[in-house]
């Protein structure tokens, strides 16, 4: 089984301290290492002089070189093994965690997806890659970057908190990014955005809330783009506070102002990672990974995965009220991303990847110990036909079971619609590889890169008019014989057999990342005259 921790992982073999110095060493400049932040008097008795990342990889950033990267690299001009496409123009965004600073013993426990957000982007043009990352500066990590040390506890449990970051946003933007309305925004799906600018990766405004119209204390990391009408669509859930079930939808046009908004309610507060839409739908689904007070309150992590509880979809109306909101059972299956989704008149099609059990052994099962077979993902087709009235239950269906994976995507040109193409991070028997699934045909390609692990890919769009599906996948593989060494590998999505197209060779394992997102040149802002 993989998780989206596993592309966060290390390749053993390499000290850290020998990789940073090895990073430093190829020419790339890291930045940040000359500001000064003097740590203030009253603190410097409690604070340890040095910091000491822990040797247990299972300790928060602990564990041998790769593991947290903390470095802010510029490396203009790339080198680039193949033939980048002359005529292909945009920005390739990363975003993972990257554990800023150690936790106090008491909670080296903590989990990886607390790491803090490391953004990383390949801005690709007339054949030359620059690439840039930057932490998102949060008011996280602008609070522990002066204090030099951790001041948030455990993972989504602000009862861990140092009492000095009371009231700042514990949102660490770590999870994935979109680029709307000419922003880059980073996602927590604790709390509300992060405003970046696209090009220089400077943090504009560490608690975006769309002019205040966000009205809720969290924003999901995967809000859909309308294609056909250019709107943001989006939700949080626990959004009045820890363990609420209070859920508010909104969506945004091309400008970036909020046109609709509603607020619902889940049947039970649990994590609600991705969502979906439709031209006409929202649906939600709630896993049985449930916000646990108890757990909370002992100084634990957010989330304990409850068998016991069934998990739900819910499907509502996109523009309305959100009365008409209903919540389907059916087969208990732990999903976690949509490859697509769409409504035909009042029948309701949604893709999503997931297992029979929890897929996140990090977070303590109540009932069972974790099962590693129950967690593999496969491709569940659910379907409603809202026009039963009476009928609670939604029907799935399971696909392509010859292959399982995590991290589903499509052509994110086919958000709400009817869709052919979808892609999978997939491990089966045939090896690991990024799957192509070609719903039409059921034919399903692997593009496989020996020797190398492959993080999630992003599809790219051959042209900005490019037929669904035609075009590249993008992401980026560490290469196993090369201590992680990464290259971002580019496929053509219609010659996959023939291997990678390009590979932009990095002279360093790149920082990890959990999603990404291309943005065409024509969706960023134009450059600034300096
Ligand atoms: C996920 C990732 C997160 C998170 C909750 O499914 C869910 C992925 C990287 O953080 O907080
Ligand atoms: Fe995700």
């Amino acid at each position: 089984m993989a998780r989206e921790s596993d592309n966060l992982s290390a390749p053993p073999g390499v000290d850290r301290r020998a990789f940073l110095g090895a990073a430093i060493g190829t020419g790339a400049a890291i930045a940040g290492l000359g500001e000064s932040s003097p740590v203030r008097a009253a603190d410097s008795a409690s604070l340890p002089r040095q910091i000491d990342f822990p040797d247990n990889p299972r300790s928060f950033g602990g564990g041998p070189a790769g593991t947290n990267n903390r470095a802010e690299i510029d490396l203009y001009d790339c080198e680039v093994e193949g033939k980048l496409p002359d005529d292909l123009d945009g920005t390739f965004f990363r975003v993972g965690p990257d554990p800023q600073y150690p936790k106090p013993d008491r909670y080296a426990g903590d989990i990886g997806f607390d790491g803090e957000g490391h953004v990383s982007m390949f801005r690709i043009r007339g054949g030359h890659v620059d690439y840039r990352t930057r932490y998102a500066k949060t008011q996280r990590w602008k609070a522990q970057h002066a204090a030099r040390r951790s001041l948030f506890g455990m993972y989504r449990n602000p009862l861990t908190d140092d009492p000095s970051v009371k009231g700042l946003s514990r949102g660490t933007a770590n999870t994935q990014l979109f680029v709307h309305h000419q922003k880059l925004l980073a996602f927590k799906e604790d709390s509300p955005p992060v405003y970046m600018d696209p090009h220089t990766l400077e943090t504009i405004d560490d608690y975006y809330t769309f002019g205040g119209k966000l009205d809720s204390q969290t924003h999901t990391a995967h809000p859909k783009i309308d294609p056909v009408t250019g709107e943001y669509v989006s939700f949080g859930y626990e959004a009045t506070g820890l363990a609420s079930k209070d859920i508010f939808l909104f969506s945004a046009d091309r400008s970036g102002s909020v046109n609709w908004s509603t607020k619902v309610q889940a049947p039970y507060a649990g994590m609600m990672h991705d969502f979906a839409v439709t031209q006409k739908h929202i649906i939600l689904y709630l896993t049985n990974m449930v916000a646990d007070m108890d757990r909370i309150r002992a100084g634990g992590v957010h989330f304990s995965y409850d068998s016991t509880r069934p998990c739900y979809l819910g499907i509502m109306r996109r523009g309305g009220d959100g009365k008409d909101l209903r919540w389907f059972t059916g087969q208990n299956l732990f999903c976690t991303h949509v490859m697509g989704a769409w409504s035909d008149g009042d029948k309701v099609t949604v893709d999503m990847d997931g297992g029979e059990g929890n897929q996140f052994p990090f977070f303590p099962s109540l009932h069972e110990p974790f099962d590693p077979g129950k967690a593999a993902g496969r491709i569940r087709r659910f379907t409603v036909d809202l026009r039963r009235r009476s009928d609670d239950r939604f029907q799935v269906q399971t696909l392509y079971p010859q292959i399982s994976g995590v991290l589903s995507r499509q052509d994110d040109r086919y958000h709400t619609l009817p869709y052919r193409y979808g892609y999978l991070n997939s491990f089966g028997p045939g090896g690991s590889g990024w799957a192509l699934i070609d719903h039409a045909t059921g034919q399903v390609q692997m593009a496989s890169v020996p020797d190398y692990a492959l993080s999630e890919m992003t599809f790219v769009p051959r042209k900005k008019d490019a037929p669904e599906g035609d075009g590249y996948l993008i992401g980026i593989g560490n290469s196993l014989k090369e201590h992680g060494r990464s290259d971002l590998i580019l496929i053509d999505t219609k010659e996959v057999a023939a291997g990678p197209v390009a590979r932009v060779k990095m002279p360093f394992k790149c920082v990890g990342q959990v999603h990404g997102f291309w943005a065409d040149a024509r969706d960023l802002p134009e450059v600034r005259a300096a």
